[in-house]
């Protein structure tokens, strides 16, 4: 410990200890509608890492916000606890997945513990218990019931390595690798289980316009997730196989089209590579749709453009996408980069028949057709070389051709697949069907759930398929021997409502409560991390809109407000183990303590941001705690000392007061003692309150940052005042009460201890926040005021080479100057000073009004309403001090009608006139 430290470790168990036992952070069920604040669930690896510290930070002290304000808060935390790695380490280490994760629950539970987060534990879940996961397969026989779930041969992402099925969004980059090993993935073909998540395409992405809680990255990257395209669906007609359906964007190109292509798994082409050796030979060692370059093969085939009436060759493409589409598509070279590229190599034609709108196109001229011989032209244009379509825009010629063309309908696309969720693992859901040999694959019925996994067997292959006895059941229909089935369920499927589950974590006749749901619902604020921008997130909605279409819940989206939170890295990288840049939270609790890490963290960068962990800014957050305590001990102490000997009456009143909670709305503002301190004590109080308003709304936009400065910034101002002069106490006192609130949400073990220690006998997790006496706006007026007013007389000085002033007088405008400034701002007339002077009490300041009607309508734009007269003296009154500290002369804070005519010339609002004498 440094000699700045504090016994953190003491004073951090005993208030865990003493929350734990006033079970303060429990939501009784039958609150009204708390504010719910979660952070995304994490995976129960064994051990917390910088990233939880800082996603479940964030929420804690949310959480905690909130509960100061008054709200009731449901603020509970989970297990995703089902998944590969558990399977992997039972292997390696000879146990089973169960086991291995309920020990690593326990371990990070009681790490989450030691950083003080405020989780109502009494609603935990595990998602691997029977108890939760039954409900998956309820939820999956319900969305089978309602014709959202479909089982079909598909093409599918297998990683050797993990012998497992991947989602497309599990498989990574250009290279293709799995996200869990980084082990190239293959294809392969199996029967899977699908969610039809896009029977919901539209509407996810239609309601992401109204998710204005959400970060716009998110947004966006799930509008292109989903990637909805309008276009046009026509047939060619292929010979022996009659019209060929295409799905184009750009029907407009029609006559540019110079070959026709299907994809390598199109029924055309798995028909034709019976027969045809090099077809064949290229749909099995040749085609890579990811490749860099379009590849393929002629058919030998021809097809009709419908608009032409030409003959066009086929040729199969790994360009063109079996599950895009129609799997079948017109290529135009002249117009598509892909076609083009495509057409050089196979020495097709590429014929231009869209020209670039030439300038001040009179909307019927046709233009000269552009080159498109080297390069494709790709955007929308006038139509040349088209027939009856010359000269219509592409647009007009896309409404038209699709309308003029029989087989032509429009057609929307999606990039949106339906979400396969069959894997090949043991430690998830069984899905709850069995094979029946007569009837084919039957949903398990809900009385018969859960489908219990059963022991785990280490085997190379998937356990469930090697649990002979398991595996063998009847079928519920008929009676007769069916085999279970062995797929479990991808662990997406469990957090996609497990914040549903938490509403009723306990309840064994249903997923969730639903009148309760109803009322808590959505999730007031949710945190997490970027890498779920898409999948959680996306299916999390998807769900959350089908129990609403099919269960009664009221609500369409899970998560009102989402923050996404950035990295903690080491020297610019994310701290990772295979890094092996690794910072021990552990280890900085022992050494530092929960606080620090928090607020070290919370202070460090908005919580969006990407931060750079140091150790330097840890000690230092560290050494501020360790010297708040020291101010309040001695506050506290010298408070004591002089209440027992002198009984004076202001400390007594500290003591006093302080021991009972109480409201600072209604609190006197503390009387003043007479003398210099007086100012410095009034600035004081001013600082108090605007730092109060400051952080809370700062609080209130999830920026701690910067909530933290300016608590830590009242902090110094504090010691600054006890080092310069005797602090007035109740001043002092109620400086020191608002810091402690202000960081209890951060330092929450910190914060109770100094807060008892101010005489508080409530807990400080549930004491009221503290309220200023002003609001934002007028903080930050009086801020620029006495700032600007200061620069002016450091400039004055300057110029004027005074080198000791003997005074200085601030002189505050006139109120007819601030009725000028409002009739400027809140006036549309043309004619200001028209306007203002036919105020009679302007216009009786004849020239000098005039004038300074002249500087408002040349600044009209810029203008911004200043603090009233009033409050621009009491402003520059309680910063006088800060000028005659700086200056070393005496400095008188002068209202308007205290000064002639000339002086006064210079004062404006928000910019009062400076008299310095020399
Ligand atoms: C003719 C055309 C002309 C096209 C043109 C584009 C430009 P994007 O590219 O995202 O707008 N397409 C259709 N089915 C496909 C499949 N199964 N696999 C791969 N590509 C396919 O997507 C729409 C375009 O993708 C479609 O419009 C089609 O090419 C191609 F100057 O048709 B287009
Ligand atoms: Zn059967």
């Amino acid at each position: 410990m440094s000699d700045e430290g504090y016994d953190h470790a003491t004073i951090e168990r005993r208030w865990q200890e003493a929350w734990d036992e006033s079970n303060v952070y429990r939501t009784p069920d039958d609150v009204e509608d708390p504010t719910y604040v979660l952070g995304m669930y994490p995976y129960p690896s064994g051990k917390l890492h910088m990233g939880h510290v800082r996603n479940y930070t964030i929420t804690d002290a949310y959480a905690r916000y909130r509960r100061m304000r008054g709200d009731e808060v449901l603020h509970p935390m989970g297990w995703d606890a089902f998944g590969l790695p558990a399977e992997n380490a039972a292997k390696e280490r000879d146990t089973n997945p169960r086991d291995w994760t309920f020990d690593c629950i326990d371990t990070m539970r009681g790490q989450m513990e030691a950083m003080g987060f405020g989780y109502d534990w009494e609603r935990e879940i595990a998602t691997c218990t029977p108890e939760y996961y039954r409900w998956n397969q309820w939820l999956f026989s319900r969305f089978y019931d309602e014709g959202l779930v479909e089982r079909r041969d598909a093409e599918v992402n297998w990683c050797p390595h993990c012998e497992t099925v991947l989602a497309d969004e599990q498989v990574e980059g250009e290279a293709e690798l799995c996200w869990r090993c980084d082990t190239p993935v293959e294809q392969r073909e199996l029967e899977q289980w699908f969610l039809q998540i896009t029977e919901y395409a539209d509407e996810l992405l239609e309601a992401i316009d109204e998710l204005e809680g959400w970060p716009n990255s998110v947004r966006q990257m799930q509008r292109n997730w989903i990637g909805r395209q309008y276009g046009t669906e026509l047939e060619f007609d292929v010979e022996g196989y009659g019209g060929v359906e295409a799905f184009t964007t750009r029907v407009d190109t029609i006559f540019g089209a110079t070959f026709f292509a299907i994809a390598p798994d199109h029924p055309i082409s798995e028909e034709l590579a019976e027969e045809n050796d090099d077809i064949r030979h290229f749909i099995e060692h040749e085609a890579d749709p990811e490749g860099d370059e379009p590849n393929g093969v002629a058919t030998g085939l021809t097809a009709t453009n419908p608009a032409t009436g030409e003959e066009i060759p086929v040729y199969v493409a790994d360009f063109v996408l079996s599950d895009v589409g129609t799997g079948a598509l017109m290529a135009v070279p002249g117009h598509d980069d892909r076609d083009h590229a495509f057409a050089t190599k196979h020495d097709l034609p590429i014929e231009p028949v869209v020209a670039p709108e030439p300038e001040g196109w009179d909307g019927e001229t046709v233009p000269d057709a552009p080159d498109v011989s080297e390069e494709a032209f790709t955007e929308d244009g006038v139509l040349v070389n088209s027939g009856e379509y010359s000269g219509l825009d592409s647009e007009t010629a896309r409404d038209r051709l699709t309308e003029d063309i029989e087989s032509a309908e429009k057609a929307t696309q999606y990039q949106l697949r339906d979400w396969g969720i069959s894997r090949q693992r043991y430690w998830g859901t069984p899905i709850p069907v069995v094979h029946c040999d007569d009837c084919g694959p039957v949903v398990v019925p809900e009385e018969d759930l859960p489908v219990e996994l059963p022991e785990f067997i280490n085997t190379t292959g998937n356990p469930l398929d090697a649990a002979e006895e398991w595996k063998r059941t009847t079928c519920p229909d008929c009676g007769g021997t069916a085999a279970r089935e062995t797929d479990t369920m991808d662990t997406f499927v469990d957090s996609s409502w497990y914040f549903l589950r938490y509403v009723s974590p306990d309840l064994d006749d249903a997923p969730f409560d639903l009148e309760r749901a109803n009322d808590w619902m959505p999730v007031d604020q949710y945190v997490g991390g970027i890498e779920h921008a898409v999948m959680h997130l996306l299916y999390a909605r998807f769900f959350t809109k089908v129990l609403a279409d099919h269960e009664g819940l009221e609500h369409r989206e899970p998560f009102t407000n989402l923050l996404a939170q950035g990295m903690v890295q080491l020297e610019g990288e994310k701290m990772s183990k295979s890094k092996g840049n690794v910072v021990s939270p552990q280890r900085i609790v022992e050494e530092y303590g929960a606080d620090t890490a928090r607020l070290f963290m919370m202070q460090a960068a908005q919580p969006e941001r990407d931060f750079d962990w140091s150790e330097e800014g840890v000690r230092s957050t560290n050494a501020f705690l360790g010297r708040l305590k020291g101010m309040v001990d001695d506050f506290v102490g010298a408070a004591r000392g002089a209440a027992e000997s002198a009984s004076s009456a202001e400390l007594r009143s500290a003591n006093s007061r302080a021991a009972e909670p109480r409201d600072d709305g209604d609190e006197p503002r503390a009387e003043r003692p007479d003398g210099a301190d007086d100012a410095i004590a009034s600035y004081v109080e001013a600082e108090i309150d605007a730092t109060i308003a400051i952080a809370g709304n700062e609080y209130d936009d999830l920026t701690f940052n910067k909530a933290l400065r300016e608590t830590l910034e009242l902090a110094r101002t504090l010691r600054n005042y006890a080092s310069h002069t005797e602090p007035h106490a109740e001043t002092f006192e109620r400086g020191l009460s608002a810091v402690v609130r202000l960081l209890a949400p951060v330092a929450p073990h910190l914060a109770e201890e100094l807060y008892e220690t101010l005489g508080n006998d409530e807990f400080v997790v549930e004491a009221p926040w503290p309220t200023a006496r002003i609001d934002r706006d007028s903080v930050e007026k009086r801020r620029k005021l006495v700032e600007n007013t200061r620069e002016d007389v450091r400039q004055i000085v300057d110029v004027a080479g005074i080198e000791d002033p003997k005074r200085i007088d601030v002189v505050v405008a006139p109120e007819w100057k601030y009725d000028a400034l409002e009739i400027a701002i809140e006036s549309d007339a043309d004619n200001l000073i028209g306007e203002l002077m036919g105020e009679s009490h302007i216009r009786e300041h004849g020239d000098a009004a005039a004038s300074y009607g002249q500087d408002l309508q040349a600044e009209r734009e810029a203008l911004s309403m200043t603090l009233g007269p009033d409050d621009e003296h009491a402003a520059l009154e309680s910063a006088a001090w800060l000028l005659e500290r700086e200056f070393d002369a005496p400095v008188r804070v002068v209202r308007a009608d205290a000064v002639d005519e000339s002086v006064l010339k210079n004062a404006e609002p928000g910019r009062p006139a400076i008299e310095i004498e020399d």
